[in-house]
């Protein structure tokens, strides 16, 4: 076994977030496929994401878009999560969708956009309270597509005096997440574009306000592990939104396109703290599954993320460091390289057998006769999409 028992009680605490768009159809601009099976409410995307954690273990929390996912009662709807043996996790602000933020939300020139903009925070905030969710997730489509179209300092201004109100209103356990994103839809500057914004935007705030990470929001070739790290260094590193890419925003699988990718991820991780019992840091998905089954692509996601982040556990530090301090460049690459190689799939089935779980979670699905099940009872109604 390449796993020892400290290593496993590690990733025994390893808690990851799924989010409820993920289990709703999605595409490109060109087409949305739609599937059978899909679910046509909150409680229909709840309820498949419990699968996801019935089947690995692994995804005990469901992150909410809103008002994607508004209900009357978000208390019920709480109840109704744990019944099932999931909680509800952050809730994923809106302010992309709606005409009058064609300018900009929290960094428009008009006060009372900004003020909507703000209120419809404040909102999610309420929903917070009544779901126990810890954390907001604000992510801003704001920006700019012509040079001169705007004031990119004055928006600079604006959004630290609306995430400031925004902040103000948060319970003493409640953290904001802002997510950077260096294009689209603004195609010539955004208010959030990297993590250095999010990171001065945050750090002007407070203890509770930190960075979110969104693994496809960076240029090709941008090394993600070193802004994992600096922001780990920092304290401000809140939560990822894992996902992967071979082009832009994909949002496919997580360590699908750059298994290497992940686990130099994973690495800084580790070595920083991040899978320490205090982690400040949220392991949330953002994906789309536009082609697959979105159940079986969550199961895999969450897999993934568990089998890098074991592989970056194996990384014998001690050696490592020696062979840094001796700048000992190939021995050094060797030792991270070892770690990387080793198949830890065997070890991390017998893990599942060893908490009753399936070993292969994959076929246990498959086998449950859930999707048949979801397949013949979702019929009518309005299939859930990315943005409803
Ligand atoms: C934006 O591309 C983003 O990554 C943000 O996290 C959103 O909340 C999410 O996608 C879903 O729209
Ligand atoms: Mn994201």
């Amino acid at each position: 076994m390449a796993l020892d028992k400290a290593t496993l009680d590690i990733l025994a605490r390893q808690e990851i977030e799924v989010p409820s768009w993920a289990y709703g159809n999605s595409g490109t601009r060109f087409k949305v496929f739609s599937t059978p099976g899909t679910p046509r409410t909150v409680q229909e995307k709840i309820s498949d994401a419990a699968r996801v954690h019935k089947h690995t273990g692994l995804a005990p929390i469901v992150a909410l878009h809103y008002p994607w996912d508004k209900v009357d009662d978000f208390g019920e709807l709480r109840s109704y999560a744990e019944d099932l043996g999931v909680s509800l996790g952050t809730i994923n602000s809106n302010t992309f969708q709606d005409d009058v933020y064609k300018f900009g939300s929290l960094t428009h020139s008009d006060p009372k956009v900004r003020r909507q903009a703000i209120d419809h925070h404040l909102e999610c905030i309420e929903v917070m309270n009544a779901t126990g969710s810890r954390d907001l997730k604000i992510w801003l489509a704001d920006g700019s597509n012509y040079p001169g179209q705007a004031n990119i300092r004055a928006r600079q201004d604006w959004l630290h005096e609306s995430l400031s109100e925004i902040y103000a209103q948060l319970g003493a356990d409640q953290r904001l997440v802002l997510e950077y994103k260096f294009f689209e839809p603004a195609f010539y500057h955004t208010d959030v574009p990297d993590w250095g914004t999010s990171y001065v935007q945050v750090q002007a705030l407070g203890e509770k306000a930190m960075v979110c990470l969104d693994t496809g929001h960076h240029a090709p070739g941008t090394n993600i592990e070193f802004i994992v790290a600096q922001l780990l260094r920092l304290g401000k590193l809140g939560s990822f939104d894992f996902n992967s890419r071979f082009y832009a925003d994909d949002d496919l699988i997580v360590g699908a396109a750059d298994p290497f990718q992940l686990f130099r991820i994973m690495y800084e991780v580790v070595a920083n703290g991040g899978m320490d019992e205090d982690t400040p840091v949220a392991f949330m998905l953002d994906q789309c599954h536009n082609i697959e089954n979105k159940i079986l692509g969550q199961i895999r996601s969450v897999l993934n993320v568990q089998e890098m982040s074991a592989r970056a556990l194996l990384v014998d530090r001690d050696a490592l460091d020696a062979a840094q301090r001796d700048g000992d460049v190939l021995t050094a690459n060797a030792i991270f390289m070892d770690a990387f190689y080793t198949d830890v799939r065997a070890d991390l089935a017998e893990w599942r057998e060893s908490r009753g779980l399936p070993t292969d979670p994959t076929k246990a699905y498959l086998e449950s006769g859930y999707q048949e099940k979801i397949e013949a009872d979702r019929v009518g109604g309005q299939q859930a999409g990315w943005g409803a």
